[in-house]
Parts: C-alpha cells; structure tokens; sequence
C-alpha cells in the first residue's frame, strides 16, 4: 500500500544508498523582516537539510525582497535567471528555504520546469528515510499526505492506475478527485491505525504514573541520545546527522539516593518543523510533554546556539508545556573555544554545563535532577472507585486536594503533592484499588 504513494513524494536522491547524489540549487528570500545573518543562517541549514536527504547543493541564491510575491514566491525574473542556472549546472531540483504556498510551488516549478522543494517538504522527506518503527512510519506518512493533498495536481495520475484502474473511478469524478478521495481514504487509514498506537502506548505509560518523569528536548543533533545513553547504558542510536532519533525511548535512570526517575529521550526540533508533522507527532512528543522536569540540550558549540534555543521554546509553547520546570543542559563543552558565549549561556537561568561524551559534570546534573525531584510539587488525579470511598478522610488528611468531581467510576482527586514522598503517599492508595489517571 505505502509503495503506490512514495510516487508521490520526492526524493532527492537516496541518502542511505550508493544513488547518484542529486543536485540541487538552494533559493532563500532577503525579506525585511529577516536579518541578512538569519537568512544566511537559515540557509547554511537548509544545505544541511539537503546533505542530510542525499542531494548536493550545487549554487545558492538569494534575493532581497521586501515581501514574498504572492503567485511565485520569489520574483519572475530571478526565477528565469534560476532557471538559466539551474540548466547551465544540470540541476535536478530547486530547494526553496521558506514554506510555498501550494500555487506558489506549482507556478514556481511551472516557470523553472523543474521540481521545486519547500522546506517543510525536505523536512518531511528526511523523517520518511529516517522512520524505521511503525509508528514513525505511519506518523510520518500522514503528515506526508496531509502535506501532499493540497499540492495534487491534474498532472499526477499514477494512482488511479496503480490502485487497480478500472472501477476506482466514482461517476462523473475526474481524475483530480479520484486521487484527492483515495488520498483521504489513506489519511482515515492512517489515522485510526495512530489511534490504536494511541490506545497501547496509553497502556505502557499506565505503569508509569507514580515515577517522576524527566524529558530530554532540544535541536535535532545537540546530544540528547548521548545523554540518554551516557546517563542510563541505553543504546540509542547516536549520529552526526540530522534528525537520528524519531521516537521516543524511555528509561529508568538510579539518582544517587536510590530513588528511580524516568528519562524520555525524543525527536529533536528545528527552526520551522513542519505543523504537520508536530500534529503527527503529537503523541510521541507527549511524552515530553507530560514530563515533571525538561531538560533542555543545548549545543553549546553550535554558532546559532540562541537561534535553536528560540526554536526549541516555540515548538514547546507549541506543545502547551512552556510551563513545565526547564534545565538548560549546555552539552559539548568540551568543543567550546569562545569564554564569551560561556557568559551567555550562564544567563539562560537554570543552566548546567556538560559533556555528554567526555563524561564532563554528568554528577552534577545528576544532582539537579534529584533536586528538582525533591523541591518539585506534583499534580496526579487519583479516582477512588466507588468501593473505596472510606478511604476519603484518610486521603484529605494526607494530601491537599485542589479539585474534585464524581465521575462514573467513583471520585476523581486533582491532588498536589511534594514529588518526592508521591510514591510513598499514593502507594497504600494504590494497593486498596484507586488508579491514577492521564487527565483531569
Ligand atoms: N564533542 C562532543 N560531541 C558530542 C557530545 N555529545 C554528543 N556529541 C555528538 O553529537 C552528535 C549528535 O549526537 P546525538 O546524541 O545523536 O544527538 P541528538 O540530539 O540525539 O540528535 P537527534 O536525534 O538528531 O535529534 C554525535 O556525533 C555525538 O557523538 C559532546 O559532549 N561532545
Ligand atoms: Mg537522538
């Protein structure tokens, strides 16, 4: 089934095999609302991206323009001298560093005569080479789809073909419609298949409740599995690459007074992740998102440390956790050469700095992490089934209620508590028969 929809989504060239490297001419916009610094930033990263999916940057070319144009993004005639370029080069596509809209990309393509590829279409293409669960994969093929649904064109006309032919066709439908509707069919698909992941990984974290949750967040290739690694003997896959890890991983970390906390390692972020694909994620990146404590990795080495830091808090914000305590790990000390941006990073309060692979300070995060446990207040909504509600005065006494509601099952308590002694509180709670629930 995926076979008859990868026609549809390009790729450049195959990262991971020995194909001819695709090569690409990468196109940003000077607009004013943009520093000259942040567009060349941007662009040094989608070349990046463009390594990262297999194809070569071959030329760049940047144009200043106060505002996108709104039918071509970027103006006709430099798209003509793109076009004499990309010819003259023997480009095979066009990387553009914004997201198009999907005329723009159409007329873009439609001037250039070659394909056009929008950064969020270049992210999406590099989580696909990268999916390698099934939950990755149905994740990403969704968001692919939706990606996909609004940019078809009457040009396109493998599905039908490849869906069988004969019959597919609804009466009166032209071929645009029959690939739209077989296009949401599979979303429909997708989507139920990502509600029964739901529904199990739901299951797993049951068991996971009464721990204190720790989540490990950042840019895309910063260390957060080094970490992961280095601190609990996991064996997650650790690369100089974008966009290693695509799913979560948990474990249980010993601090050094014995207590267990758990420890979430998650697909990095960066700078304009597409929506689609943050709303595909969504349950992957929950993980993080109901974690006590974030700790959020910083490459301390990276030149545009600050940027990536703004870009991590937005996709935070995004998630509805910018609430949540933060550390901010600064990792790779031990490749920092400039005393000034120590300075810098110190003022991100709290901070701690470390290196992942030289073992630098790794106790002393250890030590915030305990800390965090132990200053921390935690919120956990208990039901006491109908059965058990002689245990009401006991649990008043015990723990401060903030809220309550009768529920079909029994009581639900909305109970804060210090993190520390949660365990040790809920537990006779917990052995008589009330349960711990997701949400309030
Ligand atoms: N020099 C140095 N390199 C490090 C350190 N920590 C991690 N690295 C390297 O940084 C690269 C990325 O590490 P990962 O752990 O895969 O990074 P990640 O944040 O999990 O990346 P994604 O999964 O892509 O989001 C690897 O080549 C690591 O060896 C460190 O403290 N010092
Ligand atoms: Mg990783």
């Amino acid at each position: 089934m995926r076979q008859s929809f990868d026609a549809y989504v390009r790729r450049p060239g195959d990262a991971d095999g020995m194909a001819r490297r695709e090569k690409a001419i990468a196109i940003a916009l000077a607009t004013s609302e943009r520093s000259r610094q942040d567009t060349l930033d941007n662009l040094d990263e989608l070349i990046q991206l463009a390594d990262t999916a297999g194809a070569e940057v071959v030329d760049q070319v940047i144009q200043p323009r106060a505002t996108p144009d709104r039918a071509t993004w970027m103006g006709k005639g430099k798209a003509e001298h793109v076009k004499a370029v990309a010819d003259e080069l023997g480009a095979d596509l066009i990387l553009a560093d914004d997201d198009l809209t999907p005329a723009q990309g159409r007329n873009l393509e439609a001037l250039i005569g070659k394909p056009v590829v929008d950064r969020s279409g270049l992210i999406l293409d590099i989580f696909a080479r990268r999916a390698r669960t099934r939950e990755a994969r149905t994740q990403v093929e969704l968001a692919q789809l939706k990606y996909l649904l609004p940019r078809l064109t009457r040009a396109w006309t493998h599905l039908e073909r490849q869906q069988g032919g004969i019959g597919m066709r609804g009466p009166g439908e032209t071929q645009l419609e029959t690939d739209r509707r077989i296009i949401r069919t599979r979303i429909r698909q997708l989507e139920e298949d990502l509600e029964h992941i739901d529904r199990r990984r739901e299951t797993r974290r049951k068991g996971r409740e009464e721990h204190f949750k720790v989540a490990l967040v950042g840019y895309t290739n910063v260390g957060k599995s080094t970490l992961l690694n280095r601190l609990t003997g996991a064996d997650v896959m650790v690369e100089d690459r974008l966009f290693a890890t695509l799913d979560s991983t948990v474990r249980r970390l010993t601090l050094e007074d014995g207590t267990d906390v758990l420890l979430t390692d998650t697909v990095g972020f960066i700078r304009k992740l597409p929506h689609h694909l943050v709303a595909s994620f969504r349950s992957t990146l929950r993980e993080a998102a109901e974690a006590d404590l974030l700790l959020h990795v910083v490459d301390i080495s990276h030149p545009h440390m600050e940027a990536q830091m703004r870009a991590v808090r937005g996709v935070l914000q995004d998630l509805g956790v910018a609430e949540t305590p933060t550390l901010h790990v600064f990792n790779k000390v031990d490749l920092m050469e400039d005393p000034a941006v120590l300075r810098q990073a110190l003022g991100h309060e709290p901070a701690i700095l470390v290196s992942a692979t030289e073992g630098l300070r790794l106790e002393d995060l250890l030590r915030r992490v305990s800390q965090s446990r132990e200053l921390g207040e935690r919120r956990v909504v208990l039901c006491l089934p109908w059965q058990c509600q002689d245990l009401t005065p006991r649990l008043r006494a015990m723990m401060r209620v903030v809220d309550q509601r009768a529920v079909e099952e029994g009581a639900l308590y909305l109970l804060s508590m210090p993190s520390a002694s949660a365990e040790d509180l809920l537990r006779p709670f917990l052995e008589k028969g009330c349960f711990l629930q997701e949400k309030w």
